[in-house]
């Protein structure tokens, strides 16, 4: 094994403290405001906004710094068409047979149910994939680690990018989704973790009377 190389931590930034403060604050404020929208505007968003925020998740710590996510971004409309055939086929069997009612029960606050018009109105369609081992130049496997964890971490950087461009977006998880490997054709040992919905809101969307946990509620200081 080659000696690690180390170089000066060049692009750290510290700020007086109130200037941190203001900051974290900024911050909080922002993404307090995002809301997961089920509504979407078939508004065209230009792809540079898409590849910066790409850039974001891809900036995620992961295991061993080996990046076990690849992101598929489909805006194509014959591959949406196809996403969300297949995906309403399984959310038919999802809310007729597969949940549990306490499943069904804990998603009706959200009014979700098998339909879902967004994969094809939604420009963006971001299939999210966790590489189980990556390939080195010469095609042989390389063990990950951590790879949940890895890929959890990018897509809440993408999620927080994505917001913050100004853009609303969807965690949308259809299960099984085995199909988005046949029709992205990506290999087998990559496992789709999610699909991103990714767009403008509709212009009189509605979200859930719902909020989020208070701080005391989360967290604990020992
Ligand atoms: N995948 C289904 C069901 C669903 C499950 C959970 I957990 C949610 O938070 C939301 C929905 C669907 O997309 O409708």
């Amino acid at each position: 094994m080659p000696d690690p190389v180390f170089l000066p931590l060049s692009t750290y930034r510290e700020f007086p403290p109130d200037e941190m403060r203001r900051r974290a604050r900024t911050f909080r404020d922002e993404m307090l405001r995002r809301r997961t929208v089920r509504q979407f505007s078939s508004r065209p968003v230009p792809r540079e906004i898409i590849e910066d925020c790409l850039a974001v998740a891809g900036s995620a710590p992961s295991g061993a710094n080996m990046q076990p996510w690849h992101f598929v971004v489909v805006s194509d409309a014959q591959i949406k068409r196809q996403i969300r055939e297949a995906a309403e086929a399984e959310e038919r069997i999802f809310y007729r047979e597969r949940a549990p009612q306490e499943w069904l029960d804990a998603l009706a606050p959200l009014g979700t149910d098998e339909n879902k018009p967004y994969l094809e109105t939604a420009p963006y369609l971001i299939a999210v994939f966790a590489e189980t081992y990556s390939l080195s130049p010469a095609g042989r496997k390389v063990k990950n680690y951590y790879v949940t964890e890895s890929v959890g971490i990018a897509t809440g950087l993408l999620i927080a990018a994505v917001h913050t461009a100004g853009l609303v977006s969807l965690t949308h998880t259809p299960s099984p989704m085995g199909f988005l490997n046949g029709i992205l054709r990506r290999p087998p040992h990559e496992k789709p973790f999610l699909l991103l919905v990714v767009g403008y809101p509709e212009a009189d969307a509605r979200v859930p009377a719902i909020s989020k946990k208070p701080l005391a509620e989360i967290a604990t200081f020992a």
